[in-house]
């Protein structure tokens, strides 16, 4: 819009998390409190990220939000609740500090657009929360942990205010003050990682994360099993990524995947993210392990059809040729790019 001296603007980007130890299960749904911990990658700033503007003004009266250039209603009880805790946290700070405090009283508009498609399980929320609380907290002086208040505006974003390696750790405390992330290692700690997004659709999904979690949450009884495994999944991975042993880190990054759809399909009534085409990709990767005598990739699909696979940049062109030859790029994909090669360490 028109220049105006009186409006103070802050614009940034958050990239997507794809995790390899997954979260799918809430024991609060309002403070978004996670059954188990989950551990993720965070992709390059430059490649599916989120970008958003906050602006405040004192001629603003009222808050407002813009997603992808339509107006959204800021009324949902997440977005109220990351600007009370922002609002929350800024006055404690800055009490006393009264040419501060103008900012405070003052409405702000909100304007963000994702580079991807929204909700087709490429984590557009995650990067969407992860932006607007780091964006909030430059506006209004918010420093230190916040990616507390991000997992309130929805639990995976919490892990995209960090680069690398990001562990979202449960917490114990009930008011969910010790549930946040931290960084496992940082992205130049294993510079070949490399992860290739493979577009199977982009339609948005049948199935909410928010909706199905629940249901898996009440109805699954493998739920249970699954919820007892994942520390010492999370505390094996951690491992792999502090020793860069590929093999392991994509073993059990398959295995993860492999197991939060088996609880979609143990819940009831059954969820199915994965189609015909997700399971052909699974069984490509499992042939190309096979007949390179080592494990060379991993998949990983989240609430959608869609895979992220993980490699090291050495085998990029062989499982990328492999990969356009099975599945050549459809025309009717609105986004060209069927497949996007990403780099981590950017
Ligand atoms: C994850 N997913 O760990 C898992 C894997 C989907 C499958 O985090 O209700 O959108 O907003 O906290 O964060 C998707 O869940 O759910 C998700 P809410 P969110 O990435």
């Amino acid at each position: 819009g028109k220049s105006n001296p009186n409006v103070r603007c802050v614009t940034c980007t958050a990239p997507v998390n794809i995790a390899v130890i997954k979260y799918w299960g809430k024991t609060d749904e309002t403070r978004i409190l996670p059954t188990n911990p989950s551990l993720s990658v965070t992709l390059g700033q430059d490649e599916l990220r989120a970008k958003t503007s906050v602006a405040a003004s004192s001629s603003f009266t009222e808050d407002r939000l813009w997603l992808n250039g339509i107006e959204q209603s800021i009324s949902s009880p997440r977005i109220q609740n990351v600007l009370k805790e922002i609002r929350r946290r800024a006055h404690k700070r800055k009490s006393g500090d009264s040419k501060n405090d103008v900012v405070l009283t003052q409405h702000v508009h909100i304007v963000s657009e994702n580079n991807f498609p929204t909700a087709a399980g490429l984590a557009s929320s995650a990067a969407g929360y992860a932006c607007l609380v780091f964006a909030l907290g430059k506006l209004f002086g918010v420093h230190g942990e916040i990616s507390d208040i991000a997992r309130q505006g929805s639990g995976s974003a919490c892990r995209s205010l960090y680069g690398g390696y990001v562990l979202w750790k449960m917490g114990s405390k009930e008011d969910g003050s010790d549930s946040h992330a931290v960084q496992v290692q940082p992205e130049t700690h294993w510079p070949q990682m490399r992860s290739l997004i493979l577009v199977v659709s982009d339609q948005k999904k049948h199935v909410g994360s928010t909706e199905g979690m629940q249901t898996t949450v009440q109805t699954s009884d493998l739920m249970e099993k699954r919820i007892k495994l994942v520390d010492k999944r999370t505390a094996e991975i951690t491992k792999a990524i502090n020793e860069r042993d590929f093999p392991t880190f994509a073993k059990i990054t398959m295995q993860e995947s492999n197991q939060l759809h088996a609880v979609c399909l143990d819940t009831y009534p059954p969820i199915f993210y994965m189609t015909d085409t997700s399971r052909l990709i699974v069984r490509l990767v499992h042939a190309i392990n096979d007949i390179s005598g080592k494990v060379k990739v991993a998949y990983t699909f989240d609430a959608g059809p869609n895979a992220c696979l993980y490699l090291l940049e050495e085998d990029v062109p062989r499982v990328l040729s492999l990969v356009r030859h099975f599945f050549p790029p459809s025309k009717d994909m609105k986004d060209s790019s069927f497949v996007t090669g990403l780099k981590l360490d950017e």
